[in-house]
Order: structure tokens, then sequence, then C-alpha cells
């Protein structure tokens, strides 16, 4: 099982429920690798003191969201070279339309225009593509937005494979039903997102967040002029639901039985306490890891070692494959 997280940003609940704590429940049944691609966060140029500062949070956050270092691999991408390496073959063999269909791209397109993006913002699925493919995963643990980008490397790996026999292996996605696609608390029809919650105060609770900021956020999420929770619910509330019921292990159908004909502020307070009993425990692991940086290093320098043996490895056959070797 591989995934990883941009430290383009602080994390948010939805990184938390839509990807993070899956990846803790799961780490028994698989054998895991869990990397923060700071190289994909370079597509938004980021500071270079925050890039380096956030790529340690997110170490921190890992582990005190409980991922084992003993049960998982946990590196920093651009640790290991052989990222980048096959991330340039990958692209050779994606044709430009495919990264233009990219809803990401697409979005990005329109708002900033195409011509002020980054060319790695337009090729970084190819070099995801070769993070999950370096480490002949089997699965892909994300939340729904990302479903695109592991077609898209499922795409490319089956074209590798037709093209030169089977070099690589085909992945699959793992996406969860509820917790999968968190809406933005101020805007539910956009996905919560690190890019939005910078510079929008009320659009995400961050993992990090103290309880009253919290309740505060929790408590200003748009719902809609309904007196109470009732069927059909409005996007803001289903967004409650969601969240409360990914936090609380149950369905939503269950999470709205609990609430139907409730207030919404019913429901927002304990959408708040089911994140704080969530958060609280993971703040409290997190403060203290996150001030041994040295600790941190140690583990990602070691970890980094490991996993290379394994990318090189598979970078070797690929580029035997195609001629390089
Ligand atoms: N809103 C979300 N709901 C559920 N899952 C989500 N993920 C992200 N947003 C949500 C999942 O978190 C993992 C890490 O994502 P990423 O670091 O690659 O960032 P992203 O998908 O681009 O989304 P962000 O964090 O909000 O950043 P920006 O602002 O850049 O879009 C992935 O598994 C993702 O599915």
């Amino acid at each position: 099982m591989l995934s990883g997280i941009q430290p383009s940003g602080d994390l948010h609940i939805g990184n938390y429920l839509g990807a993070l704590r899956n990846w803790v429940r799961d780490q028994e049944r698989f054998e895991n690798f869990f990397c923060i691609v700071d190289l994909h966060a370079l597509t938004v140029l980021p500071d270079p003191a925050a890039l380096r500062s956030r790529t340690l949070d997110v170490v921190a956050l890992y582990l005190a969201s409980g991922l084992d270092p003993a049960k998982c691999e946990i590196f920093v991408q651009s640790h290991v070279p052989a990222h980048a390496q096959l991330g340039w073959i990958v692209q050779c063999f994606t044709p430009i339309g495919w990264l233009e269909r990219m809803t990401q791209f697409k979005v990005r397109g329109q708002t900033q225009g195409r011509e002020r993006i980054g060319t790695g913002f337009f090729t970084y699925p190819a070099l995801q593509a070769a993070d999950i493919l370096l480490y002949d995963a089997d699965y892909v643990p994300v939340g729904d937005d990302q479903r695109q980008h592991i077609e898209f490397c499922r795409d490319v790996a089956q074209r590798l494979n037709a093209l030169h026999g089977d070099v690589v292996k085909v992945p699959e996605p793992l996406i969860q039903g509820v917790g999968a696609r968190v809406m933005g608390l101020d805007d539910p029809s956009v996905k919560m997102s690190k890019s939005i919650a910078a510079g929008h105060p009320l659009h995400a609770v961050f993992m990090l967040d103290p309880p009253d900021q919290i309740r505060r956020k929790i408590a200003r999420a748009q719902t809609d002029t309904e007196p109470a929770v009732r069927d059909p619910v409005g996007p803001g509330v289903a967004n409650l639901i969601d969240m409360y019921a990914a936090l609380r292990g149950v369905d939503a159908r269950s999470a709205f039985d609990e609430f139907s004909g409730k207030t919404y502020s019913a429901l927002k307070s304990a959408t708040a306490d089911a994140l704080i009993a969530a958060l609280e425990p993971i703040q409290r692991r997190y403060a203290e890891l996150r001030a041994d940086e040295s600790a941190l290093r140690t583990g990602l320098v070691a970890s980094a070692a490991r996993v290379t043996v394994i990318a090189e490895a598979t970078l070797a056959r690929v580029q035997q494959a195609v001629g390089l070797r």
C-alpha cells in the first residue's frame, strides 16, 4: 500500500478522514509505504523555509495519528531520487491529452489561466504515477478527489506494459465511503482544500486547531434556512452528517437518523465534540514528536535508505525495458 500527502499547507480534516486515518486503520493488513510528497508541493512554489518546516510537520502528524514506523516506511519523496527519474520516463509515455483532461488542471486553468500555471502542476500526475509504480503498489488509499489520478496511473502503467511487457504493477485505488470527500465548511460546493483554507479562515478545520477554534468553525459552517435536520438535506448539512458519521464509524444514514428533527446546532455541537475527541490525542502526541526534530530526521534518513533499494530495483527494471540500460 502506498500513499502520500503534500506538505503544501496545514493538514485539514479532509486529509485526515479521507486519507490518514484509513492508512492507520489498515496498516496491519499491508506492507506500507507513506511518503511526504515534497516534489509535488514544489508545484505551488512554496516559501522554502515553510516547505522545510511543513515537511517535518507532516511526518510528525503521520506518527501522531498512529502510523507505526515498525510497520510503515515513512519517507520524504525527494530523498529518493528514483521518484524523479521514473517520473521523467512516465512523462515520456504520457500523451499530453491525458494530462489536459485532469480536472485539477482544468479547474486551475479556469481560475488562474493556463499560461500562468507551472509546468510541474500540469505534469504532476506522471510523477505521482511514478511514486506508486516504484513500489509495485497493489493499493493506493486516497480521498475521492484523487480517483482520476489513480485512473491515470493505471492507464499509463497499462501503456508501459503493452509496449514493453509486464514491467510494472497496475494498482487499485482504495477509497472509503464516508469521509472520502469532505467539503468546505464555508462553501460545501467545493472540496475542503489546503490551498483554499490558506485564504479563507472558515473553510477548514485543521488537524492542529485547538478545541475552541474547532467549535467556532463548525458553529459557523454553512447550512441552510431549514429549522431542523430533515430530508432532503442541503449540501452543508450533508457534509456535517458525513463528517460525524466518519468520526463515529457509522454510515451516513444512521447519522442522519440520529439527528433527524433536531436543530442544526445539536448536529454542529455533536460534530465538534467528535472532532475534538479524535484530534486532541493526536495533537498531544504531535507536540512531543515535533519537538524532537533530530529524531524525526533520523527516522526519515533510515527509511529513505531502505526504500531506495526497492525503488532502484523497479527503476532499473523499467530502464532495462525501455532501452536505457
Ligand atoms: N476534502 C477532502 N476530503 C477527503 N480527502 C481529501 N484529501 C484531500 N482533500 C480531501 C485526501 O488527502 C490526501 C492528501 O492530499 P494532497 O496532499 O495530495 O492534497 P490534495 O488532494 O491536492 O488536497 P489538499 O490537501 O486540499 O490540497 P490542495 O489545496 O492542493 O488541493 C489525498 O489522499 C487526498 O485524496
